[in-house]
């Protein structure tokens, strides 16, 4: 019996692992196990071998049994070690910082007019930046022969030879989009379309893309006394301070009469400020809506006349925040983006104030 003992206690220490132990576990003290095998030979005893035989047997299995799971705790606790030591993390690492973003002065300014032109009830309109040549020219009452076609530099959709459809181009500003209000709500109406707009020209002061807000008010007695009064609480409120106005006499097929319209400024030092001096700064054309415009949206002329506007939103961006090349805008250089980009928490509100 000591044999048996030395023999098991002696290969439970050296098991690698738990089915190493599981085997000797049947081995040993299994049904068929040699310790059980010994029990049942005690019935072939004499009482008096039995009584001698019988307790050592079961000291022996519990001995057996204890050391087993002594074994098999051990082997646990190594294993658990060892994935300690080979899956250790340092929670204490510094986080991998990742730079944020910022809002281009574009989205910035697009977000300030809209602002502004909201409080003063006016809704937001957005159309197609590929548009018929009806909705761009024609309905505006530029006709086919009219030099503002060509002289606007217009980009013209390519046409697969024997396509017959008339010509479709990026539009050359947002006025499509207020012909396509008309239309869709008639009238009254108020609204301001900013959006993307192109044209095929590049250099110090134009790139072929840039960006519009226009607006138009239509109702029954609207006048360009109310078209004033808009456009100098638009300045004010996006200046932050008290902006004079200029109106000159101009020329546009889609108003009459048309003006210009300039702000006050001063220029010092080969920058410009607005708000101050007596130098003017042409930023806007405006009028009131043609009839034939009202009529190509299906509004009659007889019974509602409007004002219009368009104005460049890169450009009033350049004004406000001290930009000063335009083609910088669209070069998506990081450098340039952090140093005018805006926090992208930061988005403009009348309540919170528009200038920083
Ligand atoms: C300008 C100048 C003057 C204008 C006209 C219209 C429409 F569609 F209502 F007729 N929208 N915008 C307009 C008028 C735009 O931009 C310099």
């Amino acid at each position: 019996m000591d044999d048996l003992r030395d023999k098991y206690i002696d290969l439970i220490g050296k098991a690698a692992d738990e089915s190493a132990l599981e085997d000797l576990r049947v081995q040993a003290v299994g049904k068929k196990g040699e310790i059980s095998l010994q029990m049942r030979e005690l019935g072939k005893m004499s009482p008096e071998e039995r009584q001698l035989m019988g307790p050592k047997l079961n000291a022996l299995k519990d001995e057996i049994n204890a050391a087993l799971g002594a074994k098999k705790a051990a082997l646990a606790d190594a294993a658990l070690n060892e994935r300690l030591q080979a899956e250790w993390l340092d929670v204490t690492l510094p986080g991998r910082t990742r730079r944020v973003g910022s809002i281009h002065p574009v989205s910035q300014v697009w977000e300030e007019c809209t602002a502004i032109f909201a409080d003063m009830g006016f809704a937001v309109a957005e159309g197609p930046q590929v548009e018929t040549d009806w909705y761009n020219f024609d309905a505006l009452n530029i006709p086919g022969h009219h030099p503002a076609r060509a002289e606007m530099d217009t980009f013209y959709m390519h046409r697969a030879e024997g396509d017959e459809r008339p010509p479709h181009v990026l539009r050359t500003h947002t006025s499509p989009v207020q012909i396509r209000s008309m239309e869709a709500g008639g009238a009254p109406t108020r609204i301001i379309c900013p959006g993307r707009v192109y044209r095929a020209d590049y250099d110090q002061t134009h790139t072929p893309m840039f960006h519009q807000v226009e607006g138009l008010a239509i109702d029954k007695d609207i006048s360009m006394a109310n078209l004033k009064w808009v456009l100098e609480e638009f300045f004010s409120a996006y200046f932050g301070r008290s902006v004079k106005t200029r109106f000159r006499a101009s020329h546009f097929p889609f108003t009459e009469p048309s003006a210009e319209v300039d702000i006050q400024c001063q220029w010092k030092d080969g920058s410009v400020t607005v708000g101050e001096g007596d130098d003017w700064l042409e930023v806007l054309g405006s009028g009131m809506v043609h009839p034939k415009v009202l009529q190509a949206g299906g509004i009659d002329p007889n019974e509602w006349q409007g004002f219009a506007f368009g104005m460049g939103i890169d450009r009033i961006a350049m004004l406000k925040y001290g930009i000063p090349d335009l083609r910088a805008f669209f070069d998506s250089d990081l450098r340039w983006l952090r140093h005018y980009g805006f926090a992208s928490l930061d988005m403009p509100t009348l309540h919170g104030g528009l200038s920083r």
